[in-house]
């Protein structure tokens, strides 16, 4: 390894050393809290204030034989950049950025927690869903044409390259699901179901539209991995950022909102099979909120800067609404078949959790089945409740 990976006790050692830190002071306390699949992540006690460095590991956590490039670290750190700058308070503060030892140093966000987790227990983060809408929003179109203009947005995609990271999605989210591969782990008792999902031309089909979407709709810099794992939420005051944009791109909108969209298929999943029909529909309903925000957001921002003569409005809204049906429906189903489980499903007992990926799977495919233009997200989510409850 051509870098030193931070440890506990040497983290106060490298915080004193960054010029950009030293407001910080000395740092007195360390903890390491990395849970996810790619990077260390230490939460920093220092004498001004609380700080969160995130180094990236060159391989997979798993799997340390899967390399993985450390230079997303410099990508994200980019990403937060202009995040902050266009969606300033929905993501996390960027205070450094190291590319030699690939590690970013960020606002420390100890008090608020990671969604899922709440989203397991069965807590309800009432604004939360709308946020993040009018995060993706925001991002849409402060990285858009619309906010960037033509060269602005052309110069932006040319300096926003994510290759390798695209190509992890690719693989574990469009393609291995939908082949046999060593990465997937099923159930016995869902064998025939996930036979049944993969199999169906209708499916294989929509989904590799979905991956062509992905791979050539060059339209924002967006997040790129917004599941609920990547949210923070805080009840009072209220508060709800994304993290972790080290998958971003330039791409389709729809893919942040469908992201959002199948990770509430998991949740309510999990609520049906514990038998939280209350929770189960409550989840599933800040879809619609997720989308409202969203096309509010959008709507909002649209007057003064988009061109009105020629682009119209309804129809962008209408296409981000029809991608983010399928975008939903891979995320989700990628969770119960492929690489990367989620708790939601993982946490549960065996037979519950069968259930939980029989469900998931029936609403992956309503949502594959294709959401005509001017369809509406609380009718839709009102079926997926349907297809995830038969
Ligand atoms: C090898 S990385 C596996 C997954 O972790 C990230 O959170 C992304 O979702 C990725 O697909
Ligand atoms: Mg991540």
């Amino acid at each position: 390894m051509s870098y030193e990976l931070l440890t506990v006790d040497t983290v106060p050692g490298y915080v004193a050393a960054r010029p950009a830190l030293a407001r910080f002071g000395a740092v007195s306390r360390v903890r390491e809290v990395g849970d996810g699949n790619l990077n260390l992540v230490f939460v920093a006690a220092a004498e001004h204030g609380g700080l969160v460095l995130k180094q990236a590991l060159p391989y997979v956590r798993v799997d340390p034989t899967w390399p993985v490039t450390p230079e997303r670290n410099g990508v994200e750190a980019r990403a937060l950049r202009v995040h902050n700058r266009v969606a300033p308070g929905l993501v996390p503060e960027i205070h450094d950025a190291d590319p030699e030892r690939h590690v970013i140093a960020i606002e420390d966000l100890s008090d608020h927690r990671v969604w899922r987790g709440a989203l397991n227990e069965g807590l309800r983060h009432e604004g939360a869903a709308a946020d993040l809408g009018r995060y993706v929003a925001k991002v849409a179109f402060g990285t858009s044409v619309f906010g960037l203009g033509a060269k602005g947005h052309k110069a932006a995609l040319a300096g926003a390259a994510n290759p390798e990271l695209c190509e992890i999605t690719e693989d574990l989210v469009f393609t291995e699901p939908y082949i046999r591969h060593e990465h997937n782990r099923i159930l016995p008792a869902n064998e025939a179901d996930v036979a049944a999902y993969a199999g169906d031309p209708a499916v294989r089909a929509a989904v590799g539209a979905a991956k062509l979407a992905f791979m050539t709709h060059a339209e924002a810099l967006i997040h790129g991995d917004l599941h609920t794992g990547s949210v923070l939420v805080r009840d009072e005051p209220r508060s709800a950022k994304a993290f972790d944009v080290e998958f971003a791109f330039y791409g389709p909108v729809g893919f942040d909102v469908g992201a959002l969209w199948g990770n509430y298929v998991l949740a309510a999943a999990r609520a049906l099979v514990l038998g939280d029909d209350g929770h189960a529909a409550w989840v599933l309903a800040q879809a619609a909120e997720t989308w409202r925000g969203f096309a509010d957001e959008f709507t909002a921002l649209w007057p003064d800067r988009a061109d009105p003569r020629v682009i119209d409005l309804d129809r962008y809204l209408a296409q981000v609404y029809a991608d983010a049906a399928p975008f939903a429906a891979a995320k989700a189903a990628r969770r119960v078949i492929g690489f990367s489980r989620v708790s939601d499903i993982e946490s549960l007992p065996e037979d519950l959790r069968a259930r939980a990926v029989r469900a998931v799977l029936a609403g992956a495919r309503l949502l594959l089945a294709g959401e005509p233009r001017g369809g509406e997200p609380k009718r839709l989510f009102d079926r997926v409740g349907q297809a995830l409850a038969e």
